[in-house]
């Protein structure tokens, strides 16, 4: 069968043309029918209105910042929160009826777009061990057998707990106070895969792991904004409209992306009629077609020449009283930065040596100036130290510490930061494992825990019994897929608590496997008869309530709060409070209040409208809690992935209809792609060179020293990508990825770097 039939595609790719402009008309069409289809016109309206308000749920999608409560608009969210939402609030339903329907090694044929679009899951459901279905369990039986897994255990390290990052805040907190509990510091997260990089960087650098920029930074203060490696017009739509205010103002705006995105173009604002009939907003001054992993060299490129210009002229360029003042490592960087080369930069780069300096001139032009960077950055192996010279650009001229300047990481999963703050960490540092300690009385482990990367390897070697997910797609959207779903069957227990069914839930062997249901972010949470609330962090800091406003999708669904705490309370009894956190909610928060920093008074003040923003020392007052007490000039080696002739560098991106690996549909509308996913966008030279014709049916091989893996039947598409350089889309090509090729020092999976080479399909196609 060709690859395009197993996946469901419809008939296998077209490809026409990429567009120049986003958002607009078509944008609005889409996402009302796409709200009718699945949730029905009134239910659809209804909720979407409720997206992103003061009184409403936050947008499962991105972690965008909301603006201040008095300038909400109406309709408050974009084209892609609105798929979201309607993917979750669908009509249909995943029953026991279904999964007496339907064996797993049927299900297990299917893509992940068609296993989550035959709807929510309604009941807990139990595959025995070597059973050929998933079938019916009682929350009590499912909760009383995951214990006891648990307890049979002679190593509480023998446990791995995962978490996805919609979880809310109070869902985040008590989970990694369960895992505590037992004994483990095993708490991978998708953060471990997303921006682990960036807080690597930037706690090392700056002392705080996150970013430091607010929404108003971005729209009132910024001169030059920096989009680097990052997709805003589909991972981030809402990023246009606060650009768009930026350039109105005169702020300048650079993009540095190997591919041309739409967004990058003329914006369309959906929110005012001006914005849908006119020509558009031209957002960007200059894209910079950089080459893949190219992006170190680019910003040490930056710092040299903006070093030339307060050499020829001194006093002119460098903020020397900030630099002297909150800085160490200046002299040893800049000694780095005169020593290279340019012809070095230039080819690492992609990039011309007047282009750069060009943007450096912008840089100097500027007085505030913000860097901004999602995936483009964090998934190389010199991810860490690419976005430390981000930083070694900003200090230079003291761009961090005021207004409309400073490092932006925008981050994914609506509340992946959040988790991060609530504990979700294998590696959180004593100060809070303390504080643990002191509020519920126990010891917690201090022993470094396992990172997504490392438990796959874990579980491959059989040294995990039981696997956990709080959320999230594992299987799917880690690297090397095949290794990882053996290892995902190895493990005795797998449980998995999601929405939606998908390829995770499907990696059993002889074990055990439970599907526990929970609500949703759109759904009414009520405990003890009393409407509950959660809470989130977005990229900006900003902590705010969330509150399901639609009925439940079934009567048995928990919330995730509530699965954890009876967990919490079947494995060790209520000598820690479990039930009363899991009835009410300020329970949670209230012991939050004493662990995490930040949060004092968190039940008054998230009861204001927006709610509050955690401090930001950086920004707020110029200190930086690192290990010198100042902020840090690194010496950041250049490098680039070196590419063996015959070879290509590949990027993995996600296309205008997905949201990670769930995808809502077989196109990618900016990119000029329709009807499947199963696409490689390849140069034309290169194309050429490989004796390729567009649309030839190609299979993508990665070889590293461990072995060679094939993703294959990829429709070859000319596209206006740097020679050498090709893009697909995550997750298909995640059985490329190599599970040993990370990042340095964040362990991210280097699935923005494959070496790849390019061989007609094997497969027979008809
Ligand atoms: N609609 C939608 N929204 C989402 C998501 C989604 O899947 N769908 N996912 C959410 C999550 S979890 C995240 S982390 C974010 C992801 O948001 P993004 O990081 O914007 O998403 P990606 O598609 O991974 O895009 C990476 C961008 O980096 C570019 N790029 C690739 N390699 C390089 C490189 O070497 N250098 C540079 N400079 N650029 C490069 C790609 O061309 C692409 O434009 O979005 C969040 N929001
Ligand atoms: N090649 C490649 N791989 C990548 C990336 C890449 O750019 N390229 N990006 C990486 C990044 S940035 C990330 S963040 C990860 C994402 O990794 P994950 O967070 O693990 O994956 P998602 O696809 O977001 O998870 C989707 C599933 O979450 C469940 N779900 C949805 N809503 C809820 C909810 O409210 N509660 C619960 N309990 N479950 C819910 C549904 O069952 C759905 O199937 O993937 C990473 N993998
Ligand atoms: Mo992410």
């Amino acid at each position: 069968m060709a690859e395009h039939e197993r996946s469901g595609e419809p008939q296998g790719p077209r490809t026409g043309a990429p567009e120049k402009s986003s958002v607009g008309v078509h944008g609005i069409t889409e996402t009302v029918k796409y709200a009718r289809e699945e949730m029905g016109p009134v239910r659809g309206v209804r909720t979407l209105l409720a997206l992103n308000q003061v009184d409403g749920f936050d947008c499962p999608s991105c972690a965008w910042g909301d603006p201040p409560p008095g300038e909400r608009k109406h309709a408050e969210f974009c084209e892609n929160g609105a798929k979201a939402v309607a993917w979750e609030a669908t009509r249909k339903r995943v029953d026991a009826a279904f999964f007496a329907a339907h064996p797993i090694a049927e299900l297990r044929e299917r893509d992940g777009h068609w296993l989550e679009s035959q709807g929510r899951l309604t009941e807990p459901m139990h595959r025995a061990p070597g059973a050929t279905h998933y079938a019916p369990i009682t929350w009590d039986r499912a909760l009383r057998l995951t214990a006891d897994r648990l307890r049979e255990m002679e190593d509480p390290n023998r446990a791995v707990f995962y978490t996805s990052g919609r979880t809310s805040n109070e869902a985040a907190f008590v989970y990694q106070l369960l895992a505590r509990r037992l004994g483990t510091n095993n708490l991978p997260d998708c953060s471990n895969m997303c921006h682990e990089s960036s807080g690597a960087a930037l706690s090392e650098t700056i002392g705080v792991g996150k970013g430091v920029v607010t929404l108003e930074d971005i729209t009132d203060h910024a001169d030059l904004i920096m989009v680097v490696g990052q997709n805003p017009g589909t991972c981030h739509p809402r990023m246009l409209t606060a650009l768009e205010q930026a350039k109105r103002r005169g702020a300048k705006i650079i993009a540095v992306n190997p591919l041309p995105e739409a967004g990058f173009g003329r914006f369309h604002n959906p929110q005012n009629v001006r914005g849908l009939a006119g020509p558009g907003t031209q957002l960007t001054d200059r894209h910079l077609p950089i080459r893949i992993n190219g992006d170190l060299a680019f910003f040490a490129g930056l710092c040299k020449a903006l070093l030339a210009d307060e050499e020829a002229a001194p006093g002119s360029v460098l903020d020397r009283d900030f630099i002297d003042r909150y800085c160490d490592g200046f002299e040893q960087a800049a000694e780095a930065w005169r020593a290279l080369d340019w012809a070095r930069i230039q080819e690492l780069s992609g990039l011309s040596r007047r282009a750069i300096e060009y943007t450096a001139a912008d840089g100097m032009n500027a007085a505030n100036v913000i860097v901004c960077w999602a995936m483009g950055l964090t998934q190389h192996r010199n991810a860490v130290p690419t976005i430390r010279e981000i930083v070694n650009f900003l200090l230079l001229r003291g761009n961090i510490g005021r207004p409309g300047a400073g490092p932006a990481p925008i981050r994914g999963h609506s509340n992946v930061q959040g988790d991060r703050t609530m504990g979700i960490w294998e590696k959180m540092p004593d100060a809070f494992l303390d504080k643990l300690r002191d509020e519920f009385g126990f010891d917690p482990p201090r022993a470094h825990g396992l990172d997504t990367v490392d438990s796959i390897r874990a579980m491959r070697d059989g040294k995990v019994e039981v696997f956990f997910a709080l959320g999230g797609n594992f299987a799917a959207a880690t690297p090397d897929t095949t290794v990882t779903e053996q290892a995902l069957a190895n493990c005795k227990l797998t449980v998995h608590v999601a929405t939606k069914l998908n390829r995770t839930h499907l990696c059993v062997d002889g074990g055990e496997a439970l599907l526990l249901p929970c609500l949703g972010r759109t759904e009414r949470d009520l405990q003890d008869g009393v409407d509950r609330f959660v809470t989130v962090e977005d990229s900006m800091a900003m902590v705010h309530a969330s509150r399901g406003k639609l009925l439940p999708g079934s009567p048995q669904l928990r919330s995730e709060v509530a699965i954890v705490t009876a967990l919490g309370r079947e494995l060790f009894g209520d000598a820690l409070g479990w039930s009363a956190m899991g009835r009410d909610y300020s329970v949670i928060r209230r012991h939050i209040e004493h662990v995490v920093p930040g949060f004092h008074s968190f039940e008054a003040r998230v009861a204001q409208p927006g709610g509050f923003m955690l401090p930001r020392g950086p920004h707020d007052s110029r200190t930086f809690p690192t290990a010198t007490g100042k902020a840090r000039f690194i010496v950041n080696p250049i490098t680039a992935v070196e590419v063996p002739a015959g070879r290509l560098l590949l990027t993995t991106v996600r296309s205008h209809d997905q949201f990670n690996t769930t995808v809502y549909g077989y196109g990618d509308r900016y990119r000029g792609v329709k009807g499947g996913r199963r696409v490689v966008f390849l140069n034309d030279h290169d194309l050429h060179d490989l004796g390729l014709a567009d649309g030839d049916l190609v299979d993508l091989v990665s070889d590293y020293p461990d072995g060679e893996r094939r993703a294959p039947g990829f429709r070859a598409t000319r596209y206006p990508t740097p020679r050498g350089c090709a893009a697909t889309y995550f997750p298909e090509a995640n059985v490329l990825v190599p599970l040993d090729s990370t990042a340095e020092i964040s362990n991210t999976p280097n699935s923005k770097s494959v070496i790849i080479r390019i061989e007609p399909a094997h497969a027979p196609t008809r």
